[in-house]
């Protein structure tokens, strides 16, 4: 394991000389297509901080997109790894199968929502298991029609694009996209046009309405839903909304997929978002945190409809890779044994006040939102003008990059600043990132 200090250390401007070199050469090997946030090359990493190719000590307030939730190369996840690499690396579960498979699938089965009779897939990616979660409700109940959400994300590939909301940068010019995907308005409360109040009140009949009207409720396969929005804004849907959803969906015989990519595996304070609404879902889709920096993901649905797909029907070559399920077993061991849902809940405690305070003193900050430790503000152009402001989010982000802090910005309009540290991170960790962020908001602002 790599032992890293929890300390924040510049040597040089940030990106430092052996990044730009390398950067260069990424101009020069790697497709332009794809982007890099901030162009600092890690070495290693512990914890809550990366280390990058000039020594520099950067503060972790993104893990990777919310995927090193155990903290970056984490005891438990390492150790596990280093053993399984070396017992066996592959062997396709769908040939010859292993048990560290159902160990994954076993503890899937047990953590998310209900306690009714569950069955798991696993494979590579949040996109691949959103594909697989469709294909199954699809199957299952002879219908196509599938209903995700404005602002919604959901992957990069041919169905996932159909399903994920932004065209830039995502979906442009990648057509023509999969068919029987619609979409309905999101519970926005902060942008809802009469507010939150009337968000609450509304935007469940809205979208029963749309849903009714332009799709029919016999069509109708599925209806797939982030509990909180990630890349679309960490938007907290209005009380009760998803709880609205769900139980319209089991009226109408269409199954209700939770995507919990983002915010699964005590990222919101709860192993799931789900729990906070009250809502079981028919199926769920995980990845990202579940694995500690490993590609892993998984499909986990009621076991009669996961069952009802006839054999061969789900697979891949890598699925439930073993090196990929041994580091999933090291991450949700380390999230029962330290309590990460618990400690996700304090980190939210830090966090809110601080936020609060800088919202006092900047009316830019329009709205301050999320759970546990996935919370962001919304930026806009200052008290009464609630339009996006983009450029002050990217200058923010730009000064805290700067200075040493690794932060990611999201939302439809790019004005979403969000806070996604691992937790592992201390709290003088997170207090002093918070103080870089709070030097860094006031000198964008000017
Ligand atoms: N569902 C809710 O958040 C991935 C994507 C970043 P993959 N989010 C980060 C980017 O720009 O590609 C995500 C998600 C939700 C599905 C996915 C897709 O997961 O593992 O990236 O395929």
């Amino acid at each position: 394991m790599t032992n890293v200090t929890q300390q924040r250390v510049l040597h040089t401007e940030i990106p430092g000389p052996r990044s730009l070199e390398l950067q260069q050469r990424k101009v020069a090997a790697v497709s332009a297509g794809v982007g890099t946030g901030l162009p600092v090359y890690v070495e290693r990493a512990g914890g809550g901080i990366l280390v990058d190719v000039d020594g520099n000590q950067l503060i972790d307030f993104g893990s990777g997109i919310a995927v090193t939730t155990v903290g970056n190369a984490a005891p438990r996840v390492v150790e596990r790894v280093q053993q399984q690499v070396a017992d066996f690396t592959h062997t396709c579960f769908m040939v010859t199968p292993y048990e560290e498979y159902l160990d994954v699938c076993d503890a899937l089965n047990e953590l998310t929502p209900g306690d009714h009779e569950k069955r798991s897939a696993l494979f590579n990616s949040g996109a691949e298991a959103v594909e697989n979660a469709v294909k199954v409700a699809r199957h299952v109940t002879g219908r196509q029609a599938v209903v995700a959400f404005d602002h919604g994300y959901h992957g990069r590939t041919n169905l996932t694009m159909a399903l994920t909301a932004k065209n830039m940068p995502y979906k442009h010019k990648f057509g023509p996209f999969a068919g029987e995907v619609y979409r309905a308005p999101m519970s926005y409360p902060f942008r809802w046009p009469g507010g939150p109040a009337d968000c609450a009140k509304e935007s469940f009949d809205v979208f029963v309405q749309q849903v009714h009207t332009q799709v029919g409720e016999e069509n109708l396969a599925a209806v797939i839903l982030e509990p909180i929005q990630g890349e679309g804004g960490f938007i907290v849907p209005a009380p009760g909304f998803v709880r609205q959803v769900a139980d319209w969906c089991r009226e109408h015989g269409i199954l209700f997929i939770a995507d919990e990519v983002q915010t699964g595996f005590c990222r919101t304070g709860d192993w799931f978002a789900s729990e906070h609404e009250g809502v079981v879902p028919d199926l769920i889709t995980t990845a990202k945190g579940m694995a500690g920096g490993l590609p892993l993901a998984g499909v986990t649905g009621r076991a009669d409809i996961m069952d009802a797909i006839h054999g061969g029907g789900l697979g891949g070559t890598y699925g439930g890779n073993p090196v990929a399920c041994a580091a999933a077993l090291g991450a949700i061991e380390t999230m029962r044994s330290e309590n990460l849902c618990g400690r996700a809940r304090e980190v939210e405690a830090l966090f809110l006040p601080r936020l609060r305070a800088l919202a006092e003193r900047f009316p830019q900050i329009g709205d301050i939102r999320g759970r546990g430790a996935m919370l962001a503000i919304e930026l806009v152009r200052g008290a009464g003008d609630l339009t996006p402001n983009a450029e002050l989010t990217a200058a923010v982000n730009r000064e805290c990059h700067a200075q040493g802090l690794v932060t990611l910005t999201c939302g439809t309009y790019g004005n979403v600043f969000r806070f996604l540290p691992p937790l592992a991170s201390s709290d003088e960790l997170l207090s002093e990132g918070l103080d870089v962020f709070e030097a860094a908001f006031a000198k964008a602002v000017g």
